[in-house]
C-alpha cells in the first residue's frame, strides 16, 4: 500500500509496454464507446494523459537512470553523463491509440541545462517500435515550445510518446511541460459494466437484519419493487423512495427497505424499473461465518520467511520467502540503509504488507492490534470465543491449544521484536520504520524469487509506539498461553514506550518511498495516545494512565468522518479504553463516547442513499476507502458490544451491503464473495490477471476500492474525471485503487467476526442472569472475588453454569459454593446450587491470584 512512488517508474520501457500489453490483452472490462457523429467533428482529440503534469507523475514512466519529479509544475528528470545511445534514457508515456492515414500533432515546451539535441518519438511500445515520428528538437536552457505533426501509417493501441535523451558525455537535467498529442479519435472512454440498476448485498441479508437496496434510475417518484423466490413468486412488495441524485455516484436513486421479509432463502431477486438484482439470499449467518475465517485466513499466505502449504492453502503452495536463500538478499541478515546504522538484523518472518513485499512495522502495528482485538472481543462482549479457538483457521498452528487468531498474530509480533533497536546501540528500544527492496520491482514475482537487496529503514517514532501499543496488547492476551512470551512482549513495549518518549519527533519522510511505501506521519500524538493506553489497561499504572490522560486525544472528538487507519490510531486506543475493565476515572464517559461517535456514522449511513457510514470532508475518497468505510463500522459495532442498541448493530450489517455490492459499480469488493466480485488485486503473488498459472487472491480478500485521487497510469487513464465511487477498477496494475494490504483485512476480520456472532440478527436473546462481581480481598497479587448471580429470566435454570473470561493474568485457584475450572483466560463455574428459580440469587467466592498487572472485573458474563 501506499506506493508513492509508482512501480513501473523504475522499470526499463520493455517492462512497461509488457505489462500494458498484457493488460490490454486481458482486460475484459474495458469497453470501447463508438463515436458519434457530434464527436468526431469536434475539435482534435487530446491523446496524452497529464501532459501538463497538474496531477504529479502518472501515466510517464521513465528509465531508472533518468529519476524524474514534477518541479514547479514541470516535469524535471535527471539525465546522467556517459550514456551511449538516445535511448539509453527515456521519458515517455504509453497507451497512446493512432489510428491509420489521421494526422497528429505533437507539441511541448522543453529545456536543458547544458545545450543538448534529443528525439521526440512516437512509434510503437513494442518491438519493432516502429516510429511514426521522430523529431530532433535542439534544447537549450531556455524552455522552447516545438511542435511537429504526421500522418499515422498504421493503426496500434499500444503506441508511445518517448524522449529519448541519452548519449551526453556530461550530466544535465531536463524540463518537460505541456506534452499534447492531439488528432485522430478521443482515446476509448472506458465505461464500467455496472450490470443490472437494481443494487443488493450480492451475498444476501441477515434473516431477522435490515434490508436495503438500492435503485439507479431516471425517475423522480416512486416505483414499484417486487421480490421474487428461486422459483420466480413475488414474495414482498412496495414502493421505492426517491432519494435524488446521489453525490458519491451522480446518479439519480431510489432505495428500497424490504426489511420486512424474513425468511430465509437462496435465490432471491428483486426487481425495479425494468431491471433485476443479481441473485441473493436470506439467511447469510454462514455466509459471514466463513468470512470470518477467510479473511483471518488471508494472514497465512501473505506470511513471509515459511513455506507456504497447498495442503494448508490449497493453490496458493509457494518457497519460503526472504529466509536468507539466494536470490533473495533478506531477511536473516539486512544491513540498514547507508549511514543510518553500522549492524545488520534478522528481521524474517512478519506479513509482506500488500502487493509488494515490503514490511512495514506501522501497518503490522493496526493490522496485529485488530486481529488480536478480534480475539479479545470474545472476551469483552457477546461473542463466540469458540469459533476463534485453537483449530479454526487455515494456518499450520492448530493442535497447540492457542487460539489460531492469537497464532497468526504472533507471527507479526515476533517480526516487529526483530525491528527494535538492539540495547547496545544508538537509539537503542526504538524501532525500525520497514524493511524493503532497495528498489521497485514488477509484476508477477514470487517473494522466493525477488533479488532486490533489502535494507532496514532508519527508526521512527510511529514505528516504536506501534510496538509499544501492540506488543502491550499481546502482553495480556498471550498470558495465559504462554508467560515467557508475554512477559518479553510487555518488556518490549516498556522499552519502545521510554524510547519513544526520548525521541518523540524523529518521523518517517514522504520521500523514502523507493521500493516500498514511505508510511510517513508527522503526527505521533495519536500513537503516544494507542501506546500509553494499552501499556495502562495492560499493567495498571499510574504513570501510563496520567499520559492516557493528559493527552488531548483523551478528550477530542476524534470519531472523525475519514476515519481511523495506521496513521491515526487514537481511536484504537479510546476504543479499548472503552471495553478493556480498567479502573480508568472517566471510563463511563469514554464509553459514552463512543456511542456518541457511532451515532454520527449511523446518521451519515443513513443519509446515505448507499447505505455508507463513509462521509470524509471535501467529498473525495481517500484511498483504501473500503477499509474506511469497515473501519467506520467497528466503531458502530463496538457501541452496540457497549449499549445493546440493536440500532447499532442493524448498521453494521447494513454498512456491509456496500462492499458487498449495493454501490454505483455494482462491485462485491471482497473476492469469492457475491457474483460480482473484485479477483485481480494488486499483488506480485496472486498475479493471474498477469500469468493464469498464479491464483487470484484467496477468497476474503479484501480490495482497497474507489480512491478519487487514482495515482496508477491505469486508473488515472481510464478513470479521469470520476464521481468518488467510479474511481475504481478491478484491474492488476491499478494500486491506488485496488490493492490488498494486510490492514485492510484485518478490519474485515474484525466486522465479520463481530457479524458472525450476531446469528440472524433481531433481537438479541434476553440475558437470563446478573451478575454482581467484587473483589473482597485484594493484595500482594492474591484476591478473593465474590459473584452474585441473580436469574432474570422467567424460568427456572436446572444444572446451569456461569462463564466469564478474565481480562488480566488472573487465574482462579478456588471456588467456594461452586466449583470453576479455568482454561487460558476462560472461566466456568458450576454452582453447588443447581437449581436457580425466577429471582433467586446465590453468591460464589472465587479465590485467585494474579501474576502482573491490574485485577479488573471481567466485562461479560452468561449464564446457562
Ligand atoms: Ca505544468
Ligand atoms: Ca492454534
Ligand atoms: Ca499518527
Amino acid at each position: 500500500m501506499r506506493h508513492s512512488g509508482s512501480a513501473p517508474n523504475s522499470l526499463p520501457p520493455q517492462g512497461v509496454s509488457v505489462q500494458r500489453s498484457l493488460l490490454f490483452a486481458s482486460a475484459a472490462v474495458i469497453l470501447v464507446v463508438p463515436l458519434t457523429a457530434s464527436a468526431a467533428y469536434a475539435d482534435p482529440a487530446e491523446q496524452i494523459v497529464n501532459g501538463t503534469f497538474d496531477s504529479g507523475t502518472d501515466p510517464w514512466w521513465w528509465t531508472g537512470n533518468a529519476p524524474a519529479s514534477v518541479v514547479n509544475g514541470r516535469l524535471c528528470a535527471t539525465i546522467p553523463a556517459g550514456t551511449t545511445n538516445p535511448w539509453d534514457a527515456i521519458i515517455g508515456q504509453n497507451g497512446i491509440n493512432l489510428q491509420a492515414g489521421e494526422s497528429y500533432r505533437l507539441a511541448f515546451e522543453a529545456s536543458a541545462t547544458v545545450p543538448v539535441t534529443v528525439r521526440a518519438n512516437v512509434q510503437l511500445a513494442d518491438p519493432p517500435y516502429t516510429q511514426e515520428l521522430s523529431a530532433l528538437p535542439a534544447l537549450t536552457a531556455q524552455p522552447q515550445e516545438f511542435s511537429y505533426t504526421f500522418t499515422a501509417a498504421a493503426d496500434t493501441t499500444a503506441g508511445q510518446v518517448a524522449f529519448q535523451v541519452g548519449g551526453s558525455a556530461t550530466a544535465w537535467t531536463l524540463c518537460l511541460d505541456n506534452v499534447s498529442l492531439q488528432g485522430g479519435a478521443p482515446p476509448p472512454v472506458y465505461v464500467p459494466d455496472t450490470g443490472p440498476r437494481v443494487r443488493v448485498n450480492q451475498v444476501g441479508y441477515l434473516t431477522n437484519g435490515p434490508k436495503q437496496a438500492t435503485v439507479v434510475t431516471e425517475a423522480t417518484t416512486a416505483l414499484p419493487w417486487q421480490l421474487r423466490n428461486a422459483a420466480g413468486t413475488v414474495v414482498a412488495s412496495g414502493a421505492t423512495t426517491p432519494r435524488g441524485v446521489d453525490p458519491t455516484s451522480g446518479q439519480n436513486v431510489h432505495t428500497v427497505d424490504f426489511s420486512g421479509y424474513r425468511t430465509a432463502g437462496t435465490g432471491l431477486t428483486l426487481s425495479a424499473d425494468g431491471e433485476t438484482s443479481v441473485p441473493f439470499d436470506v439467511g447469510v449467518n454462514a455466509a459471514y461465518e466463513k468470512l470470518r475465517v477467510d479473511a483471518l485466513s488471508f494472514y497465512y499466505t501473505q506470511r513471509s520467511g515459511i513455506e507456504i502449504l497447498d495442503s494448508i492453502a490449497p493453490g496458493y503452495a509457494r518457497k519460503a520467502g526472504h529466509v536468507g536463500v539466494a536470490p533473495n538478499q533478506g531477511d536473516t541478515d539486512v544491513p540498514c540503509q547507508p549511514g543510518v546504522c553500522d549492524y545488520r538484523l534478522d528481521v524474517r518472518g512478519g506479513w509482506y504488507d500488500a502487493g509488494d513485499h515490503g514490511k512495514y512495522v506501522v501497518n503490522g502495528g493496526i493490522s496485529v492490534y485488530q486481529l488480536m482485538s478480534t480475539f479479545e472481543r470474545t472476551k469483552l462482549a457477546a461473542s463466540r470465543a469458540d469459533k476463534l479457538a485453537d483449530g479454526s483457521l487455515r494456518i499450520p498452528e492448530h493442535g497447540n491449544k492457542v487460539p489460531d487468531v492469537l497464532d497468526e498474530a504472533r507471527w507479526e509480533l515476533e517480526f516487529m521484536l526483530r525491528m527494535q533497536v538492539p540495547a547496545s546501540k544508538p537509539l537503542a528500544g526504538m524501532v525500525h520504520h520497514k524493511v524493503h527492496d532497495q528498489a521497485w520491482t514488477g509484476l508477477p514475482l514470487d517473494p522466493a524469487a525477488d533479488p532486490q537487496p533489502r535494507e532496514l529503514h532508519p527508526p521512527s517514532t510511529a514505528a516504536t509506539l506501534n510496538l509499544a501499543a501492540t506488543a502491550a496488547q499481546g502482553a495480556r492476551l498471550f498470558q495465559p498461553y504462554d508467560k515467557a512470551f508475554a512477559a518479553k512482549l510487555l518488556a518490549a513495549a516498556r522499552t519502545a514506550y521510554a524510547a519513544a518518549v526520548a525521541n518523540p519527533a524523529i518521523y518517517a519522510p514522504a520521500s523514502d518511498g523507493i521500493g516500498g511505501g514511505a508510511y510517513d506521519d508527522t503526527d505521533v500524538t495519536d500513537e503516544f495516545y494507542w501506546a500509553a493506553a494499552e501499556l495502562y489497561l495492560s499493567t495498571g499504572e499510574k504513570a501510563y494512565r496520567d499520559a492516557v490522560v493528559a493527552s488531548p486525544w483523551h478528550t477530542a472528538d476524534l470519531f472523525r468522518p475519514e476515519a481511523f487507519d495506521w496513521k491515526f490510531t487514537a481511536t484504537a486506543g479510546r476504543l479499548d479504553l472503552a471495553t478493556v475493565p480498567s479502573g480508568l476515572p472517566d471510563r463511563d464517559r469514554v464509553r459514552k463516547s463512543v456511542v456518541d461517535g457511532a451515532q454520527k456514522y449511523l446518521a451519515t449511513l443513513q443519509a446515505s442513499p448507499y447505505g455508507i457510514t463513509y462521509a470524509p470532508i471535501g467529498g473525495k475518497f481517500d484511498w483504501g476507502s473500503n477499509n474506511l468505510v469497515l473501519n467506520n463500522l467497528v466503531v458502530v459495532a463496538t457501541a452496540y458490544d457497549i449499549s445493546g442498541a440493536a440500532q447499532f448493530r442493524d448498521g453494521v450489517a447494513g454498512g456491509m451491503d456496500y462492499l458487498l455490492g449495493r454501490n454505483a459499480l455494482n462491485q462485491s469488493y471482497i473476492t469469492g464473495y457475491g457474483e460480482r466480485a473484485s479477483k485481480n488485486q494488486h499483488s506480485r503473488m496472486y498475479a493471474h490477471q498477469l500469468n493464469p498459472a498464479l491464483p487470484n487472491p484467496p477468497s476474503g480478500s479484501l480490495a482497497g476500492g474507489p480512491n478519487s485521487s487514482i495515482q496508477d497510469p491505469v486508473a488515472a487513464k481510464l478513470l479521469a474525471g470520476c464521481a468518488p465511487q467510479f474511481c475504481y477498477v478491478d484491474d492488476i496494475e491499478s494500486w491506488s485503487t485496488n490493492e490488498i494490504t494486510i490492514n485492510w483485512n484485518s478490519t474485515l476480520s474484525w466486522v465479520a467476526s463481530f457479524l458472525a456472532d450476531q446469528g440472524e440478527g433481531g433481537p438479541a436473546p434476553a440475558p437470563v442472569c446478573s451478575v454482581s462481581y467484587s473483589k473482597v480481598f485484594d493484595f500482594g497479587g492474591a484476591f478473593i472475588a465474590q459473584a452474585t448471580i441473580r436469574n432474570t429470566s422467567g424460568r427456572t435454570l436446572n444444572d446451569w453454569k456461569l462463564r466469564f473470561a478474565y481480562t488480566g493474568t488472573q487465574k482462579v485457584d478456588l471456588a467456594v459454593n461452586g466449583t470453576a475450572r479455568q482454561t487460558a483466560a476462560s472461566v466456568e463455574v458450576t454452582p453447588w446450587q443447581s437449581r436457580l428459580r425466577p429471582g433467586e440469587s446465590t453468591t460464589i467466592l472465587l479465590v485467585g491470584r494474579v501474576d502482573w498487572g491490574p485485577n479488573p472485573a471481567p466485562a461479560h458474563f452468561s449464564c446457562g
